[in-house]
Protein backbone atom coordinates (compact mmCIF):
# COMPACT_ATOMS: atom_id res chain seq x y z
CA UNK A 1 0.00 0.00 0.00
CA UNK A 2 1.16 3.57 -1.03
CA UNK A 3 -0.15 7.01 -0.30
CA UNK A 4 1.53 8.50 -3.44
CA UNK A 5 0.32 8.54 -6.69
CA UNK A 6 2.85 10.09 -9.12
CA UNK A 7 2.65 9.63 -12.06
CA UNK A 8 -1.40 9.83 -12.03
CA UNK A 9 -3.24 7.21 -13.52
CA UNK A 10 -5.28 9.44 -15.74
CA UNK A 11 -1.96 9.62 -17.63
CA UNK A 12 -2.11 5.84 -18.51
CA UNK A 13 -5.34 5.29 -18.96
CA UNK A 14 -7.56 4.70 -22.07
CA UNK A 15 -8.36 8.36 -23.88
CA UNK A 16 -11.97 8.43 -23.12
CA UNK A 17 -11.74 7.69 -19.52
CA UNK A 18 -8.64 10.71 -19.41
CA UNK A 19 -11.09 12.46 -20.67
CA UNK A 20 -14.16 12.00 -19.08
CA UNK A 21 -12.43 12.08 -15.69
CA UNK A 22 -11.12 15.84 -16.80
CA UNK A 23 -14.51 16.55 -17.50
CA UNK A 24 -15.95 15.93 -14.15
CA UNK A 25 -13.55 17.54 -12.20
CA UNK A 26 -14.16 20.75 -14.32
CA UNK A 27 -17.90 20.41 -14.39
CA UNK A 28 -17.74 20.15 -10.60
CA UNK A 29 -14.45 22.76 -10.34
CA UNK A 30 -17.18 25.44 -12.40
CA UNK A 31 -20.33 25.19 -10.52
CA UNK A 32 -19.87 23.71 -6.67
CA UNK A 33 -18.24 24.58 -3.84
CA UNK A 34 -15.64 21.82 -3.29
CA UNK A 35 -14.47 20.74 0.16
CA UNK A 36 -12.27 17.78 0.55
CA UNK A 37 -14.07 14.50 1.79
CA UNK A 38 -11.85 12.46 3.69
CA UNK A 39 -12.20 8.43 2.67
CA UNK A 40 -11.40 5.36 5.20
CA UNK A 41 -7.96 5.33 6.04
CA UNK A 42 -5.44 3.49 3.40
CA UNK A 43 -8.57 3.53 0.46
CA UNK A 44 -7.67 6.13 -1.39
CA UNK A 45 -4.81 4.73 -3.32
CA UNK A 46 -4.41 0.81 -3.50
CA UNK A 47 -2.71 -1.80 -4.84
CA UNK A 48 -3.52 -5.24 -5.55
CA UNK A 49 -3.05 -8.26 -7.82
CA UNK A 50 -4.99 -9.78 -9.67
CA UNK A 51 -3.97 -12.54 -12.16
CA UNK A 52 -0.67 -11.28 -12.01
CA UNK A 53 -1.22 -8.05 -13.23
CA UNK A 54 -1.33 -4.61 -11.08
CA UNK A 55 -4.61 -3.93 -9.85
CA UNK A 56 -4.38 0.19 -8.88
CA UNK A 57 -6.94 2.01 -7.45
CA UNK A 58 -6.91 5.96 -7.50
CA UNK A 59 -9.53 7.91 -5.91
CA UNK A 60 -10.77 11.70 -5.66
CA UNK A 61 -13.25 13.00 -3.22
CA UNK A 62 -14.99 15.87 -2.32
CA UNK A 63 -18.07 17.18 -0.74
CA UNK A 64 -20.20 20.43 -1.02
CA UNK A 65 -23.23 21.58 0.93
CA UNK A 66 -25.62 19.64 -1.58
CA UNK A 67 -23.34 16.70 -1.80
CA UNK A 68 -22.17 14.45 1.45
CA UNK A 69 -20.02 13.08 -1.34
CA UNK A 70 -18.75 13.13 -4.50
CA UNK A 71 -16.41 9.97 -5.96
CA UNK A 72 -14.20 9.81 -8.55
CA UNK A 73 -12.61 6.67 -9.30
CA UNK A 74 -9.84 5.39 -11.52
CA UNK A 75 -8.92 2.01 -11.60
CA UNK A 76 -6.75 -0.14 -13.88
CA UNK A 77 -5.65 -3.91 -14.01
CA UNK A 78 -2.28 -3.99 -15.89
CA UNK A 79 -2.83 -3.21 -19.44
CA UNK A 80 -6.27 -5.43 -19.38
CA UNK A 81 -8.63 -3.36 -17.73
CA UNK A 82 -9.58 0.43 -17.18
CA UNK A 83 -12.06 1.93 -14.83
CA UNK A 84 -13.60 5.27 -14.16
CA UNK A 85 -16.55 5.30 -11.80
CA UNK A 86 -18.45 8.44 -10.82
CA UNK A 87 -20.88 8.82 -7.94
CA UNK A 88 -22.44 11.64 -6.68
CA UNK A 89 -24.22 11.04 -3.12
CA UNK A 90 -26.58 13.93 -2.39
CA UNK A 91 -27.49 14.87 0.84
CA UNK A 92 -30.51 13.54 2.27
CA UNK A 93 -32.28 17.38 3.21
CA UNK A 94 -31.74 17.92 -1.00
CA UNK A 95 -34.54 15.59 -3.04
CA UNK A 96 -31.74 15.42 -5.89
CA UNK A 97 -31.17 12.07 -7.97
CA UNK A 98 -27.88 9.63 -7.56
CA UNK A 99 -25.42 10.91 -10.91
CA UNK A 100 -23.53 7.31 -11.42
CA UNK A 101 -21.05 6.98 -14.20
CA UNK A 102 -18.60 3.47 -14.54
CA UNK A 103 -16.97 3.24 -18.09
CA UNK A 104 -14.79 -0.57 -18.35
CA UNK A 105 -12.16 -0.65 -21.28
CA UNK A 106 -9.82 -3.06 -21.96
CA UNK A 107 -6.82 -3.57 -25.09
CA UNK A 108 -8.44 -0.14 -26.49
CA UNK A 109 -11.95 -0.66 -26.36
CA UNK A 110 -14.63 0.34 -24.03
CA UNK A 111 -17.21 -2.18 -23.71
CA UNK A 112 -19.12 -0.49 -21.25
CA UNK A 113 -19.96 3.11 -20.49
CA UNK A 114 -23.04 3.90 -18.64
CA UNK A 115 -24.58 7.29 -17.12
CA UNK A 116 -27.02 8.29 -15.30
CA UNK A 117 -29.30 10.96 -13.14
CA UNK A 118 -31.22 8.18 -11.23
CA UNK A 119 -34.53 8.69 -8.76
CA UNK A 120 -34.77 7.99 -5.44
CA UNK A 121 -38.46 9.31 -5.05
CA UNK A 122 -40.81 6.62 -3.93
CA UNK A 123 -42.52 6.62 -7.37
CA UNK A 124 -39.21 6.15 -9.23
CA UNK A 125 -39.86 9.70 -10.94
CA UNK A 126 -37.11 12.35 -11.32
CA UNK A 127 -38.09 16.17 -10.14
CA UNK A 128 -40.04 17.47 -12.72
CA UNK A 129 -36.77 20.91 -13.23
CA UNK A 130 -35.08 17.28 -13.83
CA UNK A 131 -37.32 15.94 -16.72
CA UNK A 132 -37.93 19.00 -18.11
CA UNK A 133 -33.94 19.75 -18.69
CA UNK A 134 -33.38 15.79 -19.59
CA UNK A 135 -36.44 15.64 -22.16
CA UNK A 136 -34.69 19.00 -23.77
CA UNK A 137 -32.06 17.08 -24.93
CA UNK A 138 -31.71 16.05 -28.45
CA UNK A 139 -32.11 12.07 -28.63
CA UNK A 140 -29.19 9.77 -28.98
CA UNK A 141 -28.30 6.68 -31.27
CA UNK A 142 -25.76 4.41 -30.61
CA UNK A 143 -24.98 1.56 -32.10
CA UNK A 144 -24.37 -1.31 -29.66
CA UNK A 145 -26.73 -0.53 -27.10
CA UNK A 146 -26.59 -3.06 -24.51
CA UNK A 147 -28.75 -4.29 -21.73
CA UNK A 148 -29.19 -3.47 -18.07
CA UNK A 149 -28.95 -6.30 -15.86
CA UNK A 150 -31.50 -7.40 -13.10
CA UNK A 151 -30.70 -4.83 -10.45
CA UNK A 152 -30.40 -1.70 -13.13
CA UNK A 153 -33.91 -0.71 -12.54
CA UNK A 154 -32.65 2.09 -10.36
CA UNK A 155 -31.77 3.81 -13.34
CA UNK A 156 -33.95 6.32 -15.51
CA UNK A 157 -35.15 6.29 -19.03
CA UNK A 158 -32.79 8.91 -19.44
CA UNK A 159 -29.75 5.90 -18.80
CA UNK A 160 -27.45 5.37 -21.21
CA UNK A 161 -25.45 1.98 -21.54
CA UNK A 162 -23.76 1.51 -24.91
CA UNK A 163 -19.97 -0.15 -26.39
CA UNK A 164 -19.03 2.88 -27.63
CA UNK A 165 -18.23 1.33 -31.64
CA UNK A 166 -16.65 4.49 -32.58
CA UNK A 167 -14.25 8.07 -31.86
CA UNK A 168 -17.84 9.79 -33.03
CA UNK A 169 -20.02 7.38 -30.16
CA UNK A 170 -16.80 8.17 -27.33
CA UNK A 171 -17.48 11.70 -28.11
CA UNK A 172 -21.16 11.59 -28.16
CA UNK A 173 -21.35 10.06 -24.60
CA UNK A 174 -18.53 12.57 -23.30
CA UNK A 175 -20.63 15.11 -24.61
CA UNK A 176 -23.86 13.48 -22.86
CA UNK A 177 -22.49 13.16 -19.45
CA UNK A 178 -21.13 16.80 -19.61
CA UNK A 179 -24.77 17.71 -19.99
CA UNK A 180 -25.85 15.56 -16.89
CA UNK A 181 -23.79 17.07 -14.85
CA UNK A 182 -24.49 20.47 -16.19
CA UNK A 183 -27.88 19.53 -15.99
CA UNK A 184 -27.35 18.16 -12.01
CA UNK A 185 -24.89 20.87 -10.76
CA UNK A 186 -27.31 24.27 -12.10
CA UNK A 187 -30.48 22.49 -9.80
CA UNK A 188 -28.90 21.07 -7.33
CA UNK A 189 -27.41 24.71 -6.26
CA UNK A 190 -31.13 25.77 -6.66
CA UNK A 191 -32.44 23.63 -4.26
CA UNK A 192 -34.02 23.60 -1.11
CA UNK A 193 -34.20 21.47 1.70
CA UNK A 194 -36.82 19.38 2.10
CA UNK A 195 -39.48 18.13 4.57
CA UNK A 196 -38.85 15.61 7.71
CA UNK A 197 -41.01 13.19 5.77
CA UNK A 198 -39.68 13.83 2.18
CA UNK A 199 -36.40 13.23 4.05
CA UNK A 200 -37.03 9.76 4.66
CA UNK A 201 -37.97 8.81 1.86
CA UNK A 202 -34.68 10.15 -0.24
CA UNK A 203 -32.78 8.14 2.60
CA UNK A 204 -34.67 5.07 1.12
CA UNK A 205 -34.33 5.82 -2.22
CA UNK A 206 -30.64 6.24 -1.95
CA UNK A 207 -30.65 2.97 0.21
CA UNK A 208 -32.26 1.33 -2.36
CA UNK A 209 -29.72 2.52 -4.96
CA UNK A 210 -26.67 1.72 -3.02
CA UNK A 211 -28.11 -2.07 -2.14
CA UNK A 212 -28.65 -2.78 -5.55
CA UNK A 213 -25.69 -1.36 -6.85
CA UNK A 214 -23.81 -3.36 -4.05
CA UNK A 215 -25.12 -6.72 -6.34
CA UNK A 216 -23.13 -5.76 -9.11
CA UNK A 217 -21.14 -9.07 -9.64
CA UNK A 218 -18.90 -7.73 -12.10
CA UNK A 219 -17.58 -5.20 -10.10
CA UNK A 220 -17.42 -7.29 -7.16
CA UNK A 221 -15.51 -10.61 -9.23
CA UNK A 222 -12.46 -7.87 -9.92
CA UNK A 223 -12.23 -6.69 -6.50
CA UNK A 224 -12.20 -10.29 -4.79
CA UNK A 225 -9.95 -11.64 -7.28
CA UNK A 226 -7.22 -8.95 -6.24
CA UNK A 227 -8.04 -8.13 -2.95
CA UNK A 228 -10.26 -10.91 -1.12
CA UNK A 229 -13.93 -11.26 -0.47
CA UNK A 230 -13.73 -9.29 2.57
CA UNK A 231 -11.79 -6.73 1.63
CA UNK A 232 -13.85 -6.46 -1.21
CA UNK A 233 -17.20 -6.49 0.19
CA UNK A 234 -16.03 -3.72 2.65
CA UNK A 235 -14.81 -1.36 -0.42
CA UNK A 236 -17.64 -1.96 -1.99
CA UNK A 237 -20.05 -0.76 1.23
CA UNK A 238 -17.83 1.90 2.62
CA UNK A 239 -16.50 3.85 -0.44
CA UNK A 240 -18.41 2.95 -3.75
CA UNK A 241 -21.57 2.37 -2.54
CA UNK A 242 -21.95 3.20 1.33
CA UNK A 243 -25.68 3.92 2.68
CA UNK A 244 -26.20 7.28 4.12
CA UNK A 245 -27.26 7.71 7.46
C1 LIG B 1 -20.11 -3.39 -15.57
N1 LIG B 1 -18.18 -3.00 -13.96
C2 LIG B 1 -18.80 -3.60 -15.04
C3 LIG B 1 -17.89 -4.55 -15.59
C4 LIG B 1 -16.73 -4.52 -14.84
C5 LIG B 1 -16.92 -3.56 -13.83
C6 LIG B 1 -15.47 -5.36 -15.05
C7 LIG B 1 -18.18 -5.43 -16.81
C8 LIG B 1 -17.87 -4.69 -18.09
C9 LIG B 1 -18.59 -5.25 -19.27
O1 LIG B 1 -19.53 -6.04 -19.12
O2 LIG B 1 -18.21 -4.87 -20.41
C10 LIG B 1 -15.92 -3.28 -12.85
N2 LIG B 1 -16.62 -1.06 -12.12
C11 LIG B 1 -15.84 -2.17 -12.02
C12 LIG B 1 -14.93 -1.99 -10.93
C13 LIG B 1 -15.23 -0.76 -10.37
C14 LIG B 1 -16.27 -0.19 -11.12
C15 LIG B 1 -13.89 -2.96 -10.51
O3 LIG B 1 -16.76 0.91 -10.90
C16 LIG B 1 -14.66 -0.03 -9.23
C17 LIG B 1 -13.47 -0.20 -8.76
N3 LIG B 1 -21.21 0.63 -11.91
C18 LIG B 1 -20.87 1.65 -11.09
C19 LIG B 1 -21.77 2.74 -11.32
C20 LIG B 1 -22.66 2.33 -12.30
C21 LIG B 1 -22.28 1.00 -12.68
C22 LIG B 1 -21.71 4.03 -10.58
O4 LIG B 1 -19.93 1.62 -10.30
C23 LIG B 1 -23.78 3.03 -12.92
C24 LIG B 1 -24.18 4.24 -12.68
C25 LIG B 1 -22.91 0.24 -13.66
N4 LIG B 1 -21.16 -1.41 -14.41
C26 LIG B 1 -22.44 -0.93 -14.31
C27 LIG B 1 -23.31 -1.77 -15.07
C28 LIG B 1 -22.52 -2.79 -15.61
C29 LIG B 1 -21.17 -2.54 -15.19
C30 LIG B 1 -24.80 -1.59 -15.25
C31 LIG B 1 -22.98 -3.96 -16.45
C32 LIG B 1 -23.28 -5.09 -15.49
C33 LIG B 1 -23.78 -6.32 -16.20
O5 LIG B 1 -23.82 -6.35 -17.43
O6 LIG B 1 -24.11 -7.27 -15.47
Amino acid sequence: MSTTSIPSLREQQHPLIRQLADCIEAVWHQHLDLSPYHLPAELGYVEGRLEGEKLTIENRCYQTPQFRKMHLELAKVGNMLDILHCVMFPRPEYDLPMFGCDLVGGRGQISAAIADLSPVSSDHSLPQSYTSALVALPALNFSQPRELPEWGDIFSEFCIFVRPSSSAEETMFLKRVQAFLEIHCQNAIASKPVSPEKITEVIAGQHNYCTKQQQNDKTRRVLEKAFGSEWANNYMNTVLFDLPN
